[in-house]
């Protein structure tokens, strides 16, 4: 890197960490940002204490072409036209995981998926760390991965949550174990269709090698479709369901029917009621229990069966791995309990950004639900929302720019209702609800068209939620 021309595309969380990066190994760095230096804040700050050269307000082409190497944030699609230029001129293209892999010698554990991703992260890191290993979490969770090498530590494992957007851009990442938690549409704001975006997700497994390990959902037919083309070994968690469909099959072989294979008669692990069994080649199963785990729906089983089985792939024993699964507290904005206010409850999903997390979120509940959603709309459909909102939803609000698109799509199901602000939809959400009934922010959309992120809109709930406590 010394002396090369470095180019940084996107100067946010980022972009600062990969300059300073750069900057130690003694390139000539900078950053290109659409947004001027009072936008930036604190991050144009500290590029400029930090002495990188700083174009922004514009992407200026000449600044692309001119490079040796161009590193682009996640936020920044890949098909920019300064981006097209540069590749026309020869110059490499890569993201921040692509360049952090690069440098990166210990084994790394990577999640990706439309949903769990951090929960999964997250129980893999406790699971280990329960273990004793040394571990460093990251990527897409927040922290990017060049930041375990900025940080200058050592960890036994990485453990990396890692985008889509993320995958787009890489070219050498190999993870030691790949997994997949499941695909469903998201991000059509970007990609042309959802084969693009299956596509995507799978370049996760593209240069595993045999001795890799995949870890995939043995239920959702997306990521079964891609096994053909993974390389390493693959594993598989699944519920194993009692319930019998009405050709008489028991869940999982229903499943096998329609995927061609036998859940069980594969490696990996299962689950059955309150108890999962790993079965791995050559080592006796383990049996850990989900008695004690608290995180609702049957999305988290599966997000603990993946961790679960990942960790002890990844070297954690079955005691760490029991451990974290029973003292696992959850993320905040993820089906987040914040409180009751006259026997009527109130969750903050302000994380679930695509209607299959919506759709998961109404699954997880048995009581009448009335939803608040809405935002910044990805161009998909919301027609995965109809059965559970006939089901579970007593009254939608829509919020933001999409509500118009939301009304028209599935208004027509339950009392439904558009309004301007989150503040709002909170207080007719607490004038229509009655003791025993969930009031449940889960937006299905992203928040950037009120918020600079799902926390900020995550916080406002909490703080509108708040202000009805100190107004009864
Ligand atoms: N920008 C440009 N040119 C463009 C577009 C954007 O200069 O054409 C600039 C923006 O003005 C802004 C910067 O790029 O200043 C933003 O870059 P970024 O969005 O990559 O922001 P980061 O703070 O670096 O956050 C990124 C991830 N963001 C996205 O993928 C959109 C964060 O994931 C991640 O936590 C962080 O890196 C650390 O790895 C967030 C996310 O929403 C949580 N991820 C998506 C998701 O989970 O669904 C994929």
């Amino acid at each position: 890197m010394e002396n090369k021309k470095i180019l940084v595309v996107g100067l946010a969380r980022t972009g600062l960490s990969v300059a300073r990066f750069l900057k130690d190994q003694g390139a000539q760095v900078t950053a290109t940002d659409l947004r001027e230096k009072d936008e930036l804040g604190p991050y144009a700050q500290e590029a400029l204490t930090m002495g990188i050269c700083l174009k922004l307000g514009a992407h200026k082409v000449e600044d692309f072409t001119e490079s040796d190497l161009i590193v682009v944030s996640p936020g920044v699609s890949d098909t920019i036209a300064p981006l097209e230029a540069a590749r026309r001129a020869g110059i490499s293209v890569i993201g921040e995981v692509e360049l952090a892999a690069r440098y990166i010698r210990e084994p790394i554990v990577a999640i990706t998926g439309t949903n769990g991703k951090t929960t999964t992260t997250r129980l893999i890191g406790e699971m280990l760390k329960a273990s004793g290993c040394e571990v460093f979490v990251g990527g897409n969770i927040g922290t990017p991965l060049i930041d375990y090498l900025n940080a200058g530590i050592h960890a036994d494992v990485i453990v990396a949550e890692i985008s889509s957007f993320q995958l787009d851009t890489i070219e050498s990442f190999r993870p030691k174990v790949g997994v997949l938690l499941n695909i469903t549409e998201d991000h059509l704001d970007r990609y042309t269709d959802f084969r693009h975006y299956m596509h995507s997700k799978g370049r996760l497994f593209k240069n595993q090698q045999s001795t890799d390990v995949a870890i995939l959902n043995g239920r959702d037919p997306a990521v079964v479709e891609l096994e053909s083309v993974i390389p390493g070994r693959r594993l598989y968690f699944n519920i194993d369901s009692a319930e019998v469909s009405p050709d008489g099959l028991t869940q999982s072989e229903a499943c096998a029917k329609t995927h061609h294979f036998v859940s069980g008669a594969r490696d990996g692990i299962v689950i059955r009621g309150k108890e999962m069994t790993c079965s791995l080649p050559g080592k006796a199963p383990v049996i850990l229990s989900l008695a004690k785990f608290r995180l609702k729906g049957e999305h988290n089983l599966e997000n603990a069966a993946a961790a679960s089985l990942a960790a002890l792939v990844a070297g954690a024993d079955s005691a760490g791995v029991q451990r974290a699964l029973d003292t696992y507290e959850g993320l905040h904005h993820r089906l987040e309990y914040i409180g009751h206010v006259n026997g009527i409850q109130y969750y903050n999903d302000s994380k679930a950004t695509n209607v299959d997390a919506v759709k998961r979120a109404l699954e997880s509940f048995d009581l009448p639900v009335i939803l608040i959603m809405g935002g910044r709309d990805k161009s998909g459909s919301y027609a995965l929302l109809k059965e559970p909102i006939k089901k579970r939803v007593k009254r939608l609000i829509a919020i933001g720019e999409a509500r118009e698109k939301i009304l028209s799509a599935v208004g027509g199901l339950t009392h439904c209702e558009g309004t301007r602000t989150l503040r709002e939809a909170v207080h007719l959400a607490y004038q229509a609800a009655v003791p025993g009934d969930i009031v449940l922010l889960s937006p299905g959309c992203s928040s950037f068209d009120m918020f600079t992120d799902y926390a900020e809109r995550g916080k406002a709930f909490c703080e509108a939620v708040r202000g009805l406590t100190i107004e009864d």
